[in-house]
């Protein structure tokens, strides 16, 4: 009894970090992910469960106070354990590399998510260290803070000023990795309204622990109304603007630009490739030193 409570602590100890994490998917792909997680990990328990029952009876079995276990210190091989102890690891492998095969295909980040909605565009940007999404077609952009219609596939294109990252929204699904000179790309999903934690999942410097932001996932209605709201207020997003948003700076309280020069993101990638142009003053010496 008393093992049992310290069971159920030691239980919601370790599983209190999953509450907002992979194991709860609010979107198609993250529950795919999970699906494959937990295949995999069924398919895994085949060998573990069989091996943790075996060891404990072989252990209790060759116990000194059995008579009947017979002491047989000449035995090499046996063609039917070996059969055994090769098959199921090689069932294991097989099964688990189709598994992951099948279901990464069907995740893949380039493959656009089955929909009557027209997807919602964002192109991304990972600065030190902070995030930027442009709206391409609301002509909005916003820091720090993404907002997204749910019910609604979000086709994201991303790309970094300098250092690379790793995008992750863990409840809506697979991460990916943001690259300089290069654009990623990535289709998500949320199915119901709700706010889910993003953050980078690959150290970048100095200001990446509090390289977070926050995704709301709103109404379709409400989303239209948030970009008609931010049309309305704050800087636009220019040259100028980015130049100013690429300096390094971190824990960026989120905020939004009015509106964004056609074509930056473009710019963003394309000046990344070059080295002392004007829109890389965003990574640090070292890294241009680097290029
Ligand atoms: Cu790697």
């Amino acid at each position: 009894m008393r093992y049992g409570l310290l069971a159920v602590l030691i239980g919601a100890a370790t599983l209190g970090g999953c509450a907002e994490g992979v194991l709860d998917p609010k979107g198609p792909i993250a529950a795919a992910d999970r699906q494959i997680l937990l295949n995999s990990l069924g398919i895994m328990l085949a060998i573990v469960i069989p091996v943790i029952v075996a060891t404990l009876g072989v252990a209790f079995w060759f116990r000194a106070s059995n008579e009947r276990a017979r002491y047989r210190p000449n035995f090499v091989y046996s063609g039917r354990l070996e059969l055994l102890v090769w098959s199921i690891p090689a069932m294991t492998v097989f099964l688990v590399g189709g598994v992951a095969w099948v279901g990464s295909h069907e995740v893949s980040p380039r493959k656009p998510i089955a929909s009557n909605v027209t997807p919602l565009r964002v192109q991304v940007t990972s600065l030190d260290w902070k995030w930027l999404f442009i709206y391409p077609d609301q002509g909005v952009a916003s820091v720090n803070y993404l907002a997204i219609p749910a019910g609604t596939p979000v086709s994201f294109e991303l790309t970094s000023s300098g250092v690379m990252n790793s995008f992750f929204v863990p409840q809506l699904g697979s991460q990916i990795y943001t690259m300089a000179g290069m654009v990623t790309r990535l289709h998500l999903q949320a199915d119901q309204p709700g706010s889910f934690r993003g953050m980078s999942a690959q150290y970048s410097g100095e200001g990446f622990a509090d390289m977070y932001f926050n995704v709301e996932a709103v109404a379709p209605e409400k989303f239209a109304e948030w970009v008609d709201a931010t049309r309305n207020v704050g800087m636009e997003l220019n040259a100028t603007t980015y130049a100013q948003l690429a300096k390094p700076s971190a824990a960026v309280t989120p905020f939004t630009y009015r509106s964004v020069t056609p074509g930056l993101f473009d710019s963003i990638r394309v000046s990344d490739m070059q080295s002392g142009g004007a829109m890389s003053h965003g990574s640090p010496a070292s890294m241009r030193a680097e290029k």
